[in-house]
């Protein structure tokens, strides 16, 4: 017999949009239980993003969980792009009035876990088999196995916050769903590693070799990326070729300020676009990388995770506050809306500063041609800036 609970939101997944979601229902008198398939130690140390949207950090501050981000945080003005060796600054401040928030996700993830076990509810860490059950009627239930005890949480809604690979999607028939992808012919050799940042600012590198970032953690953390082959194995890039690749890549005036040393943490991503809609099912929604997935280059993955729980939230607490489910309704229609134009950006910037097409092609010519038009338009540059700090929710 199962060990029988209730609350108001059960939460799946205790990253980004999950521990999000549950701070700002808290905030606003809601309860919820978030069932976490790995331990605290594994979730609070994984490597992922770093940069935040200017929403993001208002969101953040809303959930009152911003006093370390902006004690630690490096908020950024600007960001270069490099092309042939030269170097471009997009003055995103000075076209948008907003900036960017260099802040890894782990750190974001730590706040918001320390937030949520000060008293606002319950994390059931290494929660197995989740299932979800009867969301399409008006009382849903998670059944799950913790402690070698066997769960059951009956709740009003259920948020599927469990990632690109979890429960809550796979959960859906297939017929229901409408999947839109993209994959991309390379992918993404990341370094994390105590040494100083080679420049203020990241800077993303067009080269013929191949893209490069160069971004940041702190003044003493650096992050750095370079495009490989998506089936390249870790084996083959020992440190030191990866550190001389980098150096090629971001040029010859960056090269000599990169510090090289130990990698604390090195991984390959694939990179992908994908997003399946709709993003609600009954009273099961999907939010953050349970509903879609982009490529790294625009730094929106984690950002688009805190776009749809701004939705969601808003929309659960209309419920409860006012018996308003309108916004309930038009979740996934609003949240989407935002999540296209992420993807957009994402995709547009990947595939213009990637090595994608053959040397010598009309192709490479046209991506080159996009890039000069860039560095040389205002026009452009704003367009530029007004989606890399985050259009407005
Ligand atoms: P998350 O995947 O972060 O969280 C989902 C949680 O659900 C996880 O803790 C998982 O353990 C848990 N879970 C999964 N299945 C479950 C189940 N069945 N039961 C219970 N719990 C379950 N974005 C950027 O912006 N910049 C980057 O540089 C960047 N790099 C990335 C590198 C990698 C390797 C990956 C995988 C992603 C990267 N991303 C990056 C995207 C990433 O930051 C995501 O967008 C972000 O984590 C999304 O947050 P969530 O939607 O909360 O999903
Ligand atoms: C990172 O610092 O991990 C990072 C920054 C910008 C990106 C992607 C990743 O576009």
């Amino acid at each position: 017999m199962a060990r029988q609970q209730r609350t108001q939101v059960g939460i799946i997944g205790a990253g980004p949009a999950g521990l999000l979601l549950a701070r700002l229902l808290k905030l606003n008198g809601i309860e919820s239980v978030i069932l976490e398939d790995r331990s605290r130690a594994y979730v609070e140390a994984r490597i992922r993003a770093g940069v935040l949207e200017h929403g993001t950090v208002k969101l953040l501050e809303e959930a009152g969980v911003a006093e370390r981000l902006h004690r630690e945080g490096l908020v950024h003005e600007g960001v270069e792009l490099g092309l042939d060796g030269g170097r471009f600054r997009i003055d995103l401040a000075g076209l948008t009035d907003k900036t960017i928030t260099v802040y890894g996700q782990s750190e974001v993830v730590q706040d918001l876990i320390a937030a949520r076990l000060a008293g606002d509810g319950p994390i059931v860490w290494e929660a197995s088999d989740v299932a979800l059950h009867d969301f399409e009627m008006d009382r849903p239930r998670l059944t799950y196995r913790a402690g070698g005890v066997d769960h059951e949480l009956a709740c009003d809604f259920i948020a599927g916050c469990d990632g690109f690979r979890g429960a809550s999607r796979s959960s859906l028939p297939a017929s229901r769903l409408r999947i839109y992808e993209q994959d991309y012919p390379f992918g993404w050799l990341g370094i994390l590693a105590d040494v100083p940042p080679c420049s203020e600012e990241l800077i993303y590198a067009s080269h013929p070799r191949g893209f490069a970032l160069a971004s940041m953690r702190s003044h003493t953390r650096s992050r750095y990326y370079i495009q490989c082959d998506r089936h390249e194995k870790l084996e083959d890039w020992p440190d030191d070729r990866l550190w001389d690749e980098l150096k090629r890549r971001l040029g010859p005036d960056v090269a000599p300020r990169v510090t090289t040393g130990p990698a604390l943490e090195k991984s390959i991503t694939g990179l992908h676009s994908f997003v399946c809609l709709p993003m609600r099912h009954g009273r099961l929604f999907l939010a953050g990388d349970a509903a879609h997935i982009v490529p790294p280059t625009g730094a929106k993955g984690l950002n688009l995770a805190a776009s749809d729980v701004h939705y969601l939230s808003r929309a659960l607490v209309s419920h409860y506050a006012r018996n308003d489910s309108t916004l309930l309704g038009a979740y996934s229609e609003q949240a989407s809306a935002r999540v296209w134009k992420a993807e957009r950006f994402s995709w547009w910037l990947t595939l213009l500063m990637h090595k994608v097409h053959p040397d010598g092609s009309f192709a490479e010519q046209m991506q080159r041609a996009e890039i000069d038009y860039l560095l040389s338009s205002p026009a452009g540059q704003t367009v530029f800036a007004e989606n890399y700090v985050g259009l407005p929710f």
